[in-house]
């Protein structure tokens, strides 16, 4: 029997999907550049579904029915292209190549232009749920042509999440939007993160509750408006105790974070589409601070807090969970305008409400609050998603305690970045009138940059080393 779909690169996750879909109830042919791993698969997983153990991309390809389907799970970057260029001389017109790993959108991009040419289909498949989500059920993003979707949609929606028997899985746009939308929420996963960290690192470090009782405080927010993934394994992480030393766990794990590269690559797109994506940045760059090991050490005996005593607010934890909260809303706010902008910017159509419900579950951001942010732009669509009505009032709630966290931990030397950068942002949004007018003024002074007036439309520079009469460009 010819297979429905191939997979080359059976590491964990292509290992993983491959038996997804499998126990789906298609025939998976297998391949990797190492066979020790198909035979691996093969050895200890053959019983969950029909497999087609292949040796060479050759042979991968023979074992397809038509037209073919190659999901391709390799390393991102080079071994992705030189897994395409070892594939097309085998494949023919609508056979369909899929990049489920975490490629850089501009590559899915390039690699779907090129192929296009040659009438075979790139799909590049955004994939979020790590090694769990791969083998039960992940939350999925595909690009590439509408046609693609038509031939592989109902495969990637059957071995998707489901939520109330909706698959966490839809044609996000064309190209490299899958890859692209996968990226931003890796982004908000960033910050996700980092606001849970500031809020941990408040809790002990300001009220000195330690992680034990942390623990049933992240339990008891999971019930409510935070209820999360990221929040539920908080407080597992927290409440788990080092068998060696007996100490929390936390206490023994080096303090500094690692990335793998996709947070950053949501702030360099952020910036290149000139946008104010603060959280995430502040997130990615909270990590590069948390591995500057020396200058860390050094600053320690260098640099002096000067610290204000400060009395703690009156029901200190709420605060700091609304905080959470009013800060997680921004860097939702903020990764979802870089959608609105990536649409305008590469011709996507992103359905904003369609994308937040398929992040509802299989994803590592699934969140209680992603069925409120469906719902508010299937009925309102707003500009900004704190102008929903439901979250602008949220907000406006969480205010006060916001205000009041940043203050204390400002006062306190506790690092706050996302807290405070989200709260700044709130505030730069809501402002009248903001210091831009006086950056405009120096840019015009020292660069002739010009500026706009408030009162006139065209565009104006001042004589600043003459008599400072002011003269019309246009
Ligand atoms: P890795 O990213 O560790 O890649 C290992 C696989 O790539 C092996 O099968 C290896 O073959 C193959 N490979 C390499 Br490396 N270079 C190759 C080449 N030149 N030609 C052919 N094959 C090559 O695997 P992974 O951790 O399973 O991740 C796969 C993708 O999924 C990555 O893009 C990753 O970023 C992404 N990912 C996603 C999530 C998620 O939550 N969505 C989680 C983890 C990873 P070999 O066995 O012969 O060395």
């Amino acid at each position: 029997m010819a297979a429905q779909i191939g997979v080359t690169g059976l590491a964990v996750m292509g290992a993983n999907l491959a038996r997804n879909l499998a126990r789906n109830g298609y025939t998976v042919a297998l391949h990797n550049r190492t066979k020790a791993r198909t035979d691996a698969l093969i050895e200890k997983h053959c019983d969950e579904g029909e497999f087609i153990p292949t040796e060479s991309l050759e042979e991968l390809v023979g074992a397809l029915e038509r037209p073919r389907r190659v999901l391709v799970m390799v390393k991102a970057g080079a071994p992705v292209d030189a897994v395409i260029e070892d594939l097309v001389p085998l494949l023919e017109p609508d056979d369909i190549i899929i990049d489920a790993g975490n490629s850089l959108f501009t590559d899915t991009r390039r690699r779907e232009a090129a192929l296009a040419e040659k009438g075979l289909h790139f799909v590049g498949v955004g994939v979020s749920g790590g090694e769990e989500g791969a083998l039960n059920g992940p939350s999925i993003m595909p690009g590439g042509s509408k046609q693609s979707y038509e031939s592989l949609g109902p495969m990637l929606e059957k071995i998707s999440a489901h939520v109330d028997g909706v698959p966490c899985c839809a044609w996000i746009g064309t190209d490299g939007a899958g890859h692209f939308v996968k990226m931003v929420h890796n982004g908000i996963e960033y910050a996700d993160m980092q606001v849970i960290g500031e809020a941990h690192d408040l809790l002990r470090s300001a009220a000195g509750i330690e992680p034990a009782e942390q623990s049933k405080i992240f339990a008891e927010w999971n019930k409510g408006e935070l209820s999360s993934f990221l929040i539920e394994i908080a407080a597992e992480v927290l409440g788990h105790v080092d068998a060696k030393t007996g100490k929390p766990f936390i206490d023994v794990v080096v303090d500094s974070a690692g990335q793998k590269g996709t947070g950053r690559w949501t702030v360099i797109s952020a910036l290149e589409l000139g946008l104010p994506t603060s959280g995430i940045a502040e997130s990615v760059f909270a990590r590069a601070l948390s591995s500057q090991h020396a200058q860390r050490e050094e600053a320690q005996t260098t640099l002096v807090g000067n610290e204000i005593p400060t009395e703690l607010p009156d029901n200190f934890v709420e605060d700091v969970r609304q905080a959470l909260y009013a800060s997680k809303l921004v860097s939702y706010a903020q990764g979802l305008d870089m959608l609105v902008a990536a649409a305008k910017e590469y011709d996507w159509e992103l359905n904003l409400a369609e994308i937040a419900s398929l992040w509802r579950a299989g994803c590592i951001i699934r969140a209680e609050l992603l069925k409120d942010i469906t719902a508010a732009y299937q009925n309102e669509r707003p500009a900004n998603l704190l102008f929903a009505p439901a979250f602008a009032s949220a907000i406006a709630d969480a205010v006060p305690a916001w205000r009041r966290v940043v203050a204390t931990a400002v006062q306190l030397g506790i690092p706050v970045p996302v807290f405070s950068s989200s709260l700044a942002y709130y505030d730069g949004l809501r402002r009248d009138r903001l210091p831009a007018a006086l950056t405009q003024g120096l840019r015009d002074l020292f660069g002739a940059h010009t500026y706009n007036r408030v009162d006139v439309d065209g565009t104006f520079h001042t004589l600043w080393g003459e008599d400072k009469s002011e003269v019309q460009q246009d």
